[in-house]
């Protein structure tokens, strides 16, 4: 078989040995010029003037382009055009770029684009930086969004308990380590060729043709992969490759524009924070009757993908929940910071958050165990199976996942572990608790559920498959070719993957929604599935038999009592004139989803997990460890298992990373990010992984049609580390005694554990 076990990734050869192409790997052609962009000092004004002459004065300055200089629209946004390429007329956050400096290198361009503050002459106007300001000024990007179910406000009246808060959520940067990147060379018959770390070609594809007022056809988009994506590379890729476009179609040279990654900080966005405020109704069992639940996500200052972003937040407020009664809104606060856009999860992190946080105060409020109270809510197996949208849950796997997982971490004995520890330890605090997980898998915008693939075999056998997803180090070109060798009966090692290419494949998805492989193996799937019929009819109709009883398997083709290999089959094939390569389809079955009601069947399927974590905390400083984490994910029946595990390790430390250590800072009064670099804005790293830390897969297999019965990975992990808060959450929780209500939000610095365990002797504020 070659789906179902572990390969290594198709290019760990090449990324250990250094050896891997990215974008900067690319030899660069003679006369290359190099772009820095000159970005707005100030939050929000009136553009006055731009001293051009001023940075075309300068030696090796080729040119300065602004908003004037865009042949075709001055707009780089996915869905609601309100992205400009070049700030024109007004500056709406510290970083958004209005010029761009070329030059014959990239210091002279940087240098040059570094005197933006004197060139820039912005006449300021009020700023609006927090989200709730926002909303108190009704300064939204788009109009609210609401889900009811039931009856929330009668059920929370006639609740035997309640309790109400306020919740903040901070938002989180890609911090991919290749930085955005485009090159451009002129092409012929006005066309252009852009090689680029991008997500999404095909809208890449779009937003420079558009840029230049030319037709699609004459933009040509490759990317053979990212150095990590994680959704900031999904619509923001976009800007900077408009840029190099324009700037290589006026000056007739290759162009290339490498983000700095401080200006990578400034200039683009990314995961929406979130403030919540809700009010939970339910009974001494911790059972919720009601929910009440309005989030405002921090936008920026543009729509980006903002929209979709809210609706999957609302479709995961539930998690694995049942909520009979709940009402959720959503408002899309803009603010005048960068647009912030799509983060690994895309909002169901942050809806999930909500329900995470508020059953764990419930568990607080009654002093029963935190998993007790997840348990009694979870969504049930024939009755209680409903979403708030109205999706009925036919693949619940929660109760046996979550039951294993606390048999194998051992979770009752190490609960009553650590209140002994905590009896006697008046400094140090353990907590644990659970980051249980339900993640709803497709785009939830219905129609980018498609994907494309092409498969060559060529005459001595060897194989190369092309789709329309792209390589971000998920292993998604690995999977595919799996996919492709199975099919057609042959080793993994034969089938190469190629860079995602606009002219291969047309009219692409984003890598996205966690969809990569459901989408691209099952249409590269189709593909070879023609090969192979082409081929077991010819080989039936040369060697007798039947074509359905020929089997192409290990590189051999069986066919009436003859054996022989596949290369002499395809040889053979060829000078029989048969096609020896095909195109392949697929678009998802079943799913749909009404905007207006909100409601609808969203999701093809759902791909569940959980993690149990373990911290200690010092009541003294703040500081925390996390000390040991265990961690179970269901992907289906996984097409490789070692890719799969890799996905569901770096997502737990990323969710970790999220809602522990990575705090954004920007400045009250002048609107600048001050936490732009590594120096600052703090990402797990290799010594933050706890000393005891197992992942293992779920057994499963999806209960739909999907690509060999796996299950997407890629964004679900991401729920996961929440359990790692949450155990911080009953650290600070024993430092307070029993029926303590610990004021925490996320990120949880050391700071803020520290304030939260000054703060916590109050008792649950229980009505
Ligand atoms: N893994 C790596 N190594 N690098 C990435 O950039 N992006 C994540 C996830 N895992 C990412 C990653 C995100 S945001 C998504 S949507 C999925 O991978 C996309 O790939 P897939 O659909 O093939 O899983
Ligand atoms: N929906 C979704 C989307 O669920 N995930 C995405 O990444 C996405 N991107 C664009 C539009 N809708
Ligand atoms: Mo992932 S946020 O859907 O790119």
């Amino acid at each position: 078989a070659q789906v179902g076990i572990s390969r290594p990734h198709e290019s760990a050869h090449l990324h250990v040995s250094g050896r891997a192409y990215y974008t900067d790997d690319i030899p660069e052609s003679e006369g290359t010029l190099h772009v820095a962009l000159g970005l707005s000092p100030i939050p929000h004004g009136r553009l006055k003037s731009i001293d051009i002459e001023a940075l075309r004065a300068i030696p090796g300055v080729v040119a300065v382009l602004t908003a004037a200089d865009i042949p075709g629209v001055n707009d780089c946004g996915p869905v609601v055009h309100d992205d400009p390429i070049f700030a024109k007329d007004t500056v709406q956050y510290v970083g958004q770029p209005v010029f761009a400096v070329v030059a014959t290198n990239r210091l002279i361009a940087r240098r040059a684009a570094a005197k933006a503050s004197k060139v820039l002459d912005i006449e300021p106007l009020e700023a609006v930086l927090d989200p709730r300001e926002a909303v108190s000024r009704q300064s939204f990007i788009l109009p609210p969004m609401h889900l009811t179910r039931g009856n929330p406000a009668e059920a929370m009246a006639t609740a035997e308990h309640r309790l109400k808060g306020t919740l903040s959520l901070g938002g989180q940067e890609q911090f991919y380590l290749e930085g955005q990147i485009a090159y451009a060379t002129p092409a012929d018959d006005g066309g252009v060729k852009i090689q680029c770390s991008t997500q999404h070609p095909s809208e890449m594809q779009l937003m420079a043709s558009h840029a230049l007022g030319v037709p699609a056809n004459r933009v040509h988009v490759e990317c053979r992969r990212m150095g990590g994506g994680f959704g900031g590379k999904e619509s923001q890729s976009g800007l900077h490759v408009c840029v190099v476009a324009m700037a290589a179609a006026k000056l007739n040279r290759p162009v290339k524009l490498r983000l700095d990654r401080d200006d990578d900080f400034m200039i683009t966005g990314r995961r929406h924070g979130f403030e919540y405020d809700y009010e939970v109704g339910f009974d001494a069992t911790g059972l919720i009757i009601a929910a009440d639940l309005t989030m405002i996500s921090n936008c920026g200052f543009s729509t980006d993908l903002s929209g979709p972003v809210m609706t999957r937040a609302i479709c995961h407020f539930d998690n694995a929940y049942w909520l009979p009664n709940v009402a959720i809104r959503g408002y899309t606060a803009k603010t005048n910071t960068q647009s912030n856009t799509a983060f690994r999860g895309f909002g169901g992190p942050q809806g999930a958050f909500a329900i995470e946080a508020i059953l764990d105060r419930v568990a607080g409020a009654l002093n029963l165990d935190p998993v007790t109270v997840r348990h009694t809510n979870f969504y049930g197996r024939r009755q209680n199976n409903v979403t708030p949208y109205g999706q009925v849950i036919v693949d619940n796997v929660i109760h046996e996942l979550t039951g294993e997982l606390l048999r194998t971490s051992g979770y009752w004995a190490r609960r009553e572990a650590i209140e002994r520890f905590n009896a006697s330890s008046p400094v140090l605090k353990k907590g644990i608790n659970i980051g249980p997980c339900k993640f709803g898998i497709s785009f939830n915008l219905t129609h980018l559920n498609q994907a494309g693939a092409l498969v060559h075999v060529y005459t001595d056998g060897s194989i190369i498959v092309n789709h329309g997803g792209t390589e971000m180090g998920q292993g998604l070109n690995t999977k595919v070719a799996q996919v492709v060798a199975e099919e057609l009966g042959v080793r993994f090692e034969r089938v190469r993957s190629t860079a995602t290419d606009t002219q291969k494949i047309a009219n692409t998805s984003a890598t996205a929604a966690s969809t990569g492989a459901d989408l691209n193996g099952k249409a590269a799937q189709d593909a070879a599935r023609q090969i192979r019929r082409r081929l077991e009819a010819f080989a039936s109709q040369i060697y007798g038999g039947e074509p359905e009883d020929v089997v192409l398997s290990g590189g051999r083709v069986q066919v009436n009592g003859t054996n022989l290999s596949f290369e002499e089959l395809v040889a053979k094939a060829y000078v029989s004139r048969i096609q020896l390569w095909s195109d392949g389809f697929y678009a998802t079955p079943e799913i749909h989803w009404d905007r207006e009601t909100m409601s609808g069947n969203p999701f093809y399927y759902y791909a569940y997990g959980a993690a149990i974590s373990e911290v200690m905390i010092d009541t003294l400083t703040g500081e925390w460890r996390l000390v040991r984490a265990d961690v179970l994910h269901d992907a289906g029946r996984s097409l490789n298992p070692a890719l799969d595990v890799g996905q569901v390790e770096g997502g737990f430390v990323q969710s970790m990373g999220w809602v522990t250590s990575e705090e954004l800072v920007w400045h009250p009064k002048n609107g600048k990010l001050l936490t732009h670099a590594p120096s600052t804005y703090k990402i797990p790293t290799a010594n933050d992984v706890p000393a005891e830390f197992t992942t293992r897969l779920f057994k499963n297999e999806n209960v739909k049609d999907s690509i060999f019965k796996s299950k997407a990975v890629g964004e679900p992990p991401m729920l996961l580390g929440f359990s790692v808060w949450l155990a911080v959450r009953d650290a600070v929780r024993a430092a307070g005694g029993p029926g303590s209500d610990p004021v925490l939000d996320a990120p949880c610095t050391p700071e803020a554990i520290l304030m939260a365990v000054q703060s916590v002797k109050k008792p649950a504020a229980v009505a």
